[in-house]
């Protein structure tokens, strides 16, 4: 079958990075903020000769994304160039949180606020009485370490409420102890010539688990490769509860009931094992502890599965076979593995499954990517060491985070050391990308009511949110992507954001070299972020490049790909003392974790019935008897982003809860009315918009929802607390191993909500058909 092409060659379109067409300048460059997203897609921002952005394209000169853009990105100029931008700092005295009492004030002044509310606090209390946090992957990850280990000097900085870490940490955790880095579906993004490289081979099987990359995009994974491949011939199997558009097309859908993910890997792995289709040859010279897994499958016969699961025995030896016989095979899976408690296990069950079929680092497999993260070269000239990292929250708790498995700070011990003041008390926050109370806080309420106990909140965001309005005493504008410079490498090719033009708006990078300036001026010896990037490019450990390099270079050529290879651990590619095999303490694959074992956890994959479940406490369940997954993506938003966007908001206006006309026949209701979800700890109200077919007695709820058309300061500030879902799911429910937390298991009780009717501006037109993001 014929491949895609993945470069462009075509004359047709011009290879400068900046160039003019009648009035309008045009700049080749990528965008990842702001608005965010994971990715880094090539565009072609059209400004006008005062700098402002009037057009976006696709480039169809990137050459991992040929000019494909999503709607959001299509509507960035309307975010940059919106009403409610803040283009200055504001200040407001703490005792007035929550209302409209702010006071515009200039940069130095804002800073120096900050810097003096650093050095008190750090001198009555510590420097770890300071936590930094942030939001998942845009433009402000590594950002957020720099400034918090080194200008503030105190070990925490960690993600907003994010209970249990719960995105990306347990996957990425698992994989470092496991396999000894990062692995990925190989869709020949790494390849500088794409699927034309010789070597790549078109998977014939993916296995897409938890996971919805046709929307979701995560991660650095842009889901139109699925699509790619399928054109070539790729067949699909998904495990979802939920039909999506993958699940549509694929050859097999097991719609398992949520959380269960890791018995339903288990009772592959009982079927390929039992069946004798594993890999004999990769799995006796690669891997360790092969014997102990054979073990513990046995646990997992497919009958037993197939009652835990909800999946017909049929179908789970089906598609363990077909997974098993297709060569190569690969997984593309996903965040609602991250979002169990105990999906460590699940986690570690679904490498174990590519492993034993033999698709580690092979082309069309799991492929490696140990290089090319040049966030970590930035953060390292920053951060040259941590302070009192011993007493980061949970180190002292969970030893994975003791051996250094992940640099973040327990949110979950943060909410309690807020209410309690132990294990050590917090007086100043400063967050930075992360509007945590419209979204990634678990029980927001309680969340918030921790925050106010703080001397001082720093929010850095480009619009009034529902977090800043509640809680900041100082608001730090952001510039947006035209506005600030950028490098990203996830994972090739290594490429930048091009600064077109200023506003008042600064960057992250800009506000850490400034307050560094004034806390740590030793950490920031540079004057702007280009001064920065360049010297960051002196300083690379994880990319080789050629003597002439430079960020300057990279700007104009705009891509920059290392070479990479498949099979890294025959090639001694992956270890740091140059040996064969691969990053891991015994130097093979490990099905059984040696770390894992050290830190006293399962070093073997294993299942645990979710808590609360049908099984695990009935009773709850008789209250509450339906399974409420929360999260899946759509395209109009980033988490809590794009809400203010009426463009979005004509396609998707209210929050949506997807379940089955079965299940809204039982309670009532209707497509398109209001529903009130419930349980035990709170609730929130979502549209109902119906699914073709679910996994029984499960609903589907969106999560970052708030309304900015609505006040913002008010005890429900932009009315969050009508339609968060996270009221419904608990802090401090983490897995053992410190990651993981329910976010996708709540059991919760629907009815018609007759009382809610919010408004929206009536000019915005809305075709009011309810439907489901596939
Ligand atoms: N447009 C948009 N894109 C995004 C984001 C966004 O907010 N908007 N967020 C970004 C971020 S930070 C992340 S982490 C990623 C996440 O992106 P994904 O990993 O794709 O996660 P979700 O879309 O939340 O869920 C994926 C699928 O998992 C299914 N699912 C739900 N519960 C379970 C379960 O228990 N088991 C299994 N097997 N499947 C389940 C859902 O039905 C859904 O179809 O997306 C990123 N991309
Ligand atoms: N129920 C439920 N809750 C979830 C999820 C789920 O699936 N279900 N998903 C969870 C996951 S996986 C994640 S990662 C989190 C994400 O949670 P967050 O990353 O906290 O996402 P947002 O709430 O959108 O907050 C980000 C804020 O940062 C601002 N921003 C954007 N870019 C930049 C930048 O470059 N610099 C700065 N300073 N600010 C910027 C935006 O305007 C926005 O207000 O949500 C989690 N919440
Ligand atoms: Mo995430």
């Amino acid at each position: 079958m014929a491949k895609c092409p993945r470069k462009i060659n075509d004359e047709l379109y011009r290879d400068e990075w900046q160039w003019q067409e009648g009035d309008l300048t045009v700049t080749r460059n990528t965008q990842w903020s702001g608005p965010g997203c994971h990715n880094g897609c090539g565009v072609l921002h059209y400004t006008d000769k005062d700098g402002k952005l009037v057009k976006i394209e696709g480039d169809p000169k990137s050459p991992m994304f040929n000019g494909r853009l999503c709607m959001r990105c299509l509507a960035v100029p309307e975010a940059e160039n919106h009403p409610n931008r803040i283009y200055h700092p504001m200040r407001r005295d703490p005792k007035d949180r929550g209302k409209d009492k702010w006071e515009e004030i200039g940069w130095d002044e804002a800073y120096d606020a900050i810097a003096s509310e650093v050095k008190r606090v750090s001198a009555e209390y510590g420097a770890k009485a300071i936590f930094t946090m942030v939001g998942t992957g845009r433009n402000a990850g590594w950002q957020a370490h720099a400034l918090c280990n080194s200008i503030f000097d105190s070990p925490n900085v960690g993600f907003g409420f994010l209970s249990g870490e719960s995105c990306y940490v347990p996957r990425i955790a698992a994989m470092a102890m496991m396999g000894g880095a990062i692995q990925v579906m190989d869709c020949a993004q790494v390849l500088e010539q794409g699927y034309d490289d010789p070597e790549y081979v078109v998977p014939e099987i993916c296995l897409i688990w938890a996971n919805n990359p046709i929307v979701s995009n995560a991660d650095g994974f842009l889901g139109h490769w699925v699509v790619d491949l399928m054109k070539m011939g790729m067949k699909l199997i998904v495990v979802d509860p939920r039909m999506s558009w993958l699940g549509a097309q694929a050859e097999m859908q097991l719609m398992l009931r949520p959380g269960t993910d890791a018995a339903l890997a288990l009772g592959f792995m009982n079927v390929i094992i039992n069946e004798d289709l594993y890999d004999h040859e990769f799995v006796e010279k690669w891997t360790y502890g092969f014997d102990e897994l054979k073990e513990r499958v046995r646990d997992y016969p497919v009958d037993k599965v197939a009652e835990i699961t909800g999946v017909p025995v049929e179908k789970i030896v089906a598609a363990a076979r077909r997974y098993a016989t297709a060569k190569p095979a690969t997984v593309q899976w996903g965040l609602k593995l991250d979002q169990q408690t105990d999906g460590m296990g699940a986690t570690q069950a679904l490498q174990c499954l590519w492993a034993i079929t033999g698709n580690v680092d092979v082309p069309g497999g799991n492929i490696i990517v140990n290089t090319g993260y040049i966030q970590n070269d930035a953060r390292r000239l920053v951060v040259k060491h941590v302070t009192d990292v011993d007493e980061r929250f949970g180190n002292d708790l969970f030893p994975l985070r003791k051996m250094g498995v992940t640099e973040m700070s327990s949110t979950d011990i943060l909410i309690e050391a807020l209410e309690t003041g132990k294990p050590y008390p917090v007086k100043m926050l400063y967050l930075q990308s992360t509007n945590c109370l419209a979204n990634m806080a678990a029980d927001p309420q309680r969340c918030m009511k921790g925050m106010l106990t703080c001397d001082t909140i720093v929010v850095s965001d480009y619009y009034m949110t529902p977090t800043a309005a509640a809680t900041a005493d100082i608001f730090l504008p952001l510039a947006m992507s035209t506005e600030r410079v950028g490098c990203r490498g996830w994972y090739n090719p290594l490429r930048t954001i091009n600064k077109i033009h200023e506003t008042e708006a600064r960057s992250d990078e800009q506000i850490i070299i400034d307050l560094g300036k004034r806390v740590n001026p030793e950490a920031t010896p540079w004057n702007t972020p280009e001064e920065f990037w360049e010297d960051v490019m002196t300083h690379l450990e994880t990319i080789k490049v050629p003597e002439d390099f430079s960020y300057k270079k990279l700007q104009e050529d705009m891509y920059f790909w290392q070479p990479t290879a498949y099979r890294k651990y025959e090639k001694g590619l992956l270890r740091s003392d140059g040996e064969e095999g691969f990053n891991t303490p015994t130097g093979l694959f490990e099905l059984k974790s040696t770390m894992l074992e050290a830190a006293g956890l399962d070093p073997l994959p294993y299942y645990k019935e979710p808590d609360p479940s049908p099984v695990s406490n009935p009773e709850y369940a008789a209250e509450y008897p339906l399974i409420c997954t929360t999260g899946r993506r759509s395209w109009e938003f980033f988490h809590s982003e794009h809400r203010n966007l009426r463009s979005m908001r004509e396609f998707h206006r209210w929050p949506r809860v997807e379940m089955t006309q079965e299940v809204a026949d039982r309670y009532g209701i209707k497509e398109g009315d209001w529903v009130l979800i419930e349980n035990a700890q709170g609730s929130a109200r979502e549209v109902c918009v119906i699914n073709p077919k679910m996994a029984p007695d499960t609903i589907c709820a969106e999560h970052g929802w708030w309304f900015p058309e609505q006040e913002a300061h008010s005890s429900n500030p932009f009315g969050v607390f009508d339609v968060n879902i996270n009221q419904l799911v608990p802090m401090c429910k983490e897995g053992p191993s410190g990651f993981g937390a329910p976010y996708t298991t709540q059991m919760c009780r629907i009815s018609k909500c007759e009382d809610f009717d919010p408004e929206y501006p009536s000019d915005v037109p809305y075709d009011n058909v309810a439907h489901f993001s596939l």
